[in-house]
Order: structure tokens, then sequence, then C-alpha cells
């Protein structure tokens, strides 16, 4: 039973990243690595867009500061025959899926990306910006994925906010009765905009949630990159092992504004916005794979470098392309577009050529 006491998060790293838990099986070097990569693209891409964004050059961005050991880590042990559907704020397991930084920083521009810039079918939903209803996404895939007898297993993911729409309800109901190859992954990052967290649930952990659907659940520390790779890791072999679904609670701290449009120092009390630099991910990941020996200062320094270059080059492939035609997201919306479309899409296009 994957249920375990609800008293703690899981933790294997503590804030200072000394180990104070199990060290989950086969830490190969190299995946430690790939994986410290990856949270470090998904913050220089992340502080990227925003400053796109204050350019006038992206639209709204939502940043993963200070989510980056549960974004990547809830993809970790994801196959490719796997699926994911999330929110921007969890583009770090888009990333880590395959997605590529270029394909992410061309949505920011408005429009879906082209397939060259996708590359491979990386199985990652587009993000959802409707609150929660990639709970019920992920779900249908799930159980789409069981029926077709495929060898597949799907995670979705909320926010602590989303919990309180009807969707994550129904989404768990429909995962618990249909025993879908689901991983359902909460990622309480304390607040929903300015709304914390103490005003969203009065139970004690969401996690506690899972109980009411028939759900094994797991809280785990989601700024330990090792215990979200660790609990996600299980959850996935059992799902992927016809034991069902999880309910995955990962507790971070959000490390900045919910979106490009609101200024947290605003609502957030001032001791919460000291606690920032304290909860980092990359800082805690950063000392245990100095103190491991397995990265030095050196090439720490020379890694970032180059992680950072890479993201400036895949940023620059996505702006490389023309601006879409405004009127060319009509094309999104049906494969034969209604005749009241056809018309919108005509007239949008009359009103914006002349300031072509
Ligand atoms: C259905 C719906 N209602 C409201 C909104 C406006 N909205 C955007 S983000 C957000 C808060 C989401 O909080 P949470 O689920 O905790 O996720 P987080 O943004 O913190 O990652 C709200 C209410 C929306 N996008 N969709």
């Amino acid at each position: 039973m994957l249920t375990k006491e609800f008293d703690k998060p899981l933790q294997i790293l503590d804030q200072d990243g000394q180990v104070v838990g199990p060290l989950p099986p086969n830490l190969a070097p190299d995946r430690l690595l790939e994986w410290y990569r990856m949270m470090w693209l998904t913050r220089f891409l992340s502080n990227k867009l925003v400053a796109l964004q204050r350019q006038g050059r992206a639209t709204t961005w939502i940043p993963s500061n200070g989510q980056e050991a549960t974004a990547v880590g809830l993809a970790t042990p994801l196959l490719e025959q796997d699926w994911l559907t999330a929110s921007p704020r969890e583009m770090g397991g888009y990333l880590q899926k395959g997605v590529s930084p270029a394909a992410v920083a061309y949505f920011c521009r408005g429009y879906p990306p082209p397939p060259e810039l996708v590359g491979k079918d990386a199985r990652c939903l587009p993000f959802t910006i409707v609150i929660g209803t990639q709970t019920l996404h992920s779900v249908g895939l799930a159980m789409a994925a069981k029926m077709r007898n495929e060898n597949s297993v799907v995670v979705g993911t909320c926010g602590d906010g989303a919990t309180s729409e009807g969707d994550f309800s129904e989404a768990l109901n429909f995962a618990g009765v249909y025993h879908a190859p689901l991983v359902m992954v909460v990622v309480n990052n304390g607040w929903a905009i300015s709304v914390p967290s103490h005003k969203q649930y009065a139970a004690k952990h969401l996690a506690m949630r899972g109980i009411g659907f028939g759900l094994p659940a797991r809280l785990v520390d989601g700024n330990d990159i090792l215990a979200v790779h660790a609990v996600m890791e299980e959850a996935v072999a059992n799902a992927r092992a016809g034991g069902g679904p999880t309910l995955v609670e990962c507790v971070t701290h959000r490390q900045a504004a919910h979106s490009t449009s609101d200024d947290p120092t605003r609502y957030c009390p001032p001791e919460n916005l000291a606690l920032w630099e304290t909860r980092d991910p990359l800082k805690r990941f950063r000392r245990f794979l100095y103190d491991g020996g397995y990265l030095d200062e050196k090439a720490d320094k020379a890694l970032t470098l180059e992680i950072e270059a890479y993201m400036n080059e895949e940023v620059q492939r996505a702006y490389d392309y023309p601006a879409p035609a405004p009127e060319s997201f009509f094309d999104k919306v049906y494969a034969e577009p209604t005749p009241r479309l056809a018309r919108q899409r005509e007239e949008v296009r009359q009103e914006t050529g002349a300031k072509r």
C-alpha cells in the first residue's frame, strides 16, 4: 500500500542538502546531473520568458521559480510512451519529457508551435490555462490507455487552488472507479494567485483527499528532487503494473509572482518572501552534488553557462520565425471551421491586414 503517514512530507535531502532519508536505488551520476541540468534549464527559460514579456515580446508567463524540483521530478520516471498534462508552471516536466525549449518559447508568443519546433511527440498535452481541467484530461488519457492495453502511465498535475474545482474531485473519482494508470500530482506551492493555502482548504494535507476516493496517497517535500523522484518512481511503477492510481502532494514554495501580471509584495507577508531564498531546490540539490563529489564549483560554472547559452539559442530559434498572422488562431479551433468562425476569421484578417 502506497499510503504512508501524513505527519511530515517525505524528505531525502533536508533544506541544507544533507541526506536524511533513504537514497533511491540506481542513482547513476549521469542521471543526477541530467536532473540538475533540467532544473537550471527550467529556471533560465522561465526567467527569460518573464524578461521577454516585459519587453512586450511574449504573452503572459507563469514562472516556475522555486518549483523546479517538483516540475522535473514528477517526470523523471516517465518513459516515451507515457503522458503528461500540466499548466505552464510545470514546464520543467515538459522539458524533462522531451519538449524543446524552443517550443515553449514559441507558445509564449501566443500560438501553438510549428511541428518542426516541437520535434518528436513527447506525449505532453498543450499547457492548460483553465485551472483544473487537465486533471480530467489526464484521467481520460489513462482510461483510454487501459482500454487499449497500452503499457503507458499518465501523470496529471494541478495546483492547490485547482483542488477546490469540481474537476479535481471528478477526476479522482473516475481514476479510482476505473483503476486508471494515473499519478495525480498536486503541486502545493502555498498560493493560488493571492489566496494562501490556509484559506483554500481545511484538511491538514491535500494528500488526505486520496483516502476519500479510495486512492493511495503520498506527501512529499516538493523542493527535494530526490524525494519527488523516489515517490514518483514508486507510484508510476505501481500504475504500470496494474496497481491503479495514486495521489501525490508535493509541498513546494512559489518563489516569484503568480504570473507576469501581479506583484506578490502586495499580498505575501514579508516573512513569506524571506523564505524564497532558504527553500531554493537548486541550492539544496547543488549542495548534495558537491558533497557527493558529482560536481565541483568549476564544473558547475561551466555547466550553467552552457545551459544558459543553449536556452538562449533555443529561444532565438523560436523567434526566428515570422510572427503568425493573427487570424491563424481560428485554424486551431475545429478541423472544419463553422461558417461563423470562417466569417470572424475573415473579419480579423481584414482588420489587422492593413496594419501588417
Ligand atoms: C477555471 C479557471 N478559474 C480561474 C482562473 C484564474 N486563475 C488563474 S491561475 C489561478 C490560481 C491557480 O492556483 P493553483 O491551482 O494553486 O495553481 P498555481 O497557479 O499556484 O500553480 C486562477 C484562479 C482560471 N485560469 N481558470
